[in-house]
């Protein structure tokens, strides 16, 4: 269904459970930081309100859409690491990753390259690890569709993000 014909922040909030061990890792793209900033606060808010603790959430930056994937895996890189090593060296290895991102066509075709790149990639990695990496990235015409989907009159694609990770949990 076309987003402009949905609340991007509607959903029912239903009992996930206790989500106090829950980790989730978070990787947000510096590129269309306004929109990405506003995608950020939607996820952590839902989070939150859903029950996962601040300190079991792990937040990284990478400067564009393209490195969300490098950053994803980055994330699940000690997963074979036994439980002692982790807890030793303070490492959160996240049952489910979040990618925020915010492509805005432009006059060339790097729209494409990204946009295929990054769905391909996230896909990529949460097979490989299988574990959940949710697609958080608006791809939009333009800015206004980036604003509206992201805190505006679609609602927050970062909250639709959040939850799509509690749900695949
Ligand atoms: C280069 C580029 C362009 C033109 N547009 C965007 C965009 O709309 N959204 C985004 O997240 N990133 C963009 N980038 C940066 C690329 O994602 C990437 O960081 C660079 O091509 C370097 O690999």
């Amino acid at each position: 269904m076309a987003t402009a014909l949905k609340n991007l922040s509607e959903y029912t909030s239903s009992g996930f459970g206790d989500l106090s061990q829950t980790r989730i890792g978070i990787v947000v793209s510096e590129w269309n930081e306004q929109i990405t900033n506003a995608l950020f606060q939607g996820t952590m808010e839902t989070l939150i309100k859903e029950g996962v603790k601040t300190e079991n959430i792990v937040v990284k930056t990478v400067p564009g859409s393209f490195e969300l994937t490098l950053g994803a895996q980055k994330m699940f890189k000690d997963i074979y690491q036994d439980d002692e090593y982790k807890k030793a060296l303070g490492i959160i290895v996240p049952d489910a990753v979040i990618c925020l991102g915010c492509v805005i066509q432009g006059e060339t075709r790097h729209f494409d390259f990204i946009c295929n790149a990054v769905a391909l990639g996230i896909t990529e990695v949460g097979l490989r690890y299988d574990r959940p990496v949710i697609f958080g990235v608006l791809t939009t015409d333009n800015l206004q569709q980036a604003i509206d989907r992201s805190g505006g009159k679609h609602g927050n694609k970062g909250v639709e993000a959040a939850i799509t990770a509690l749900k695949m949990l």
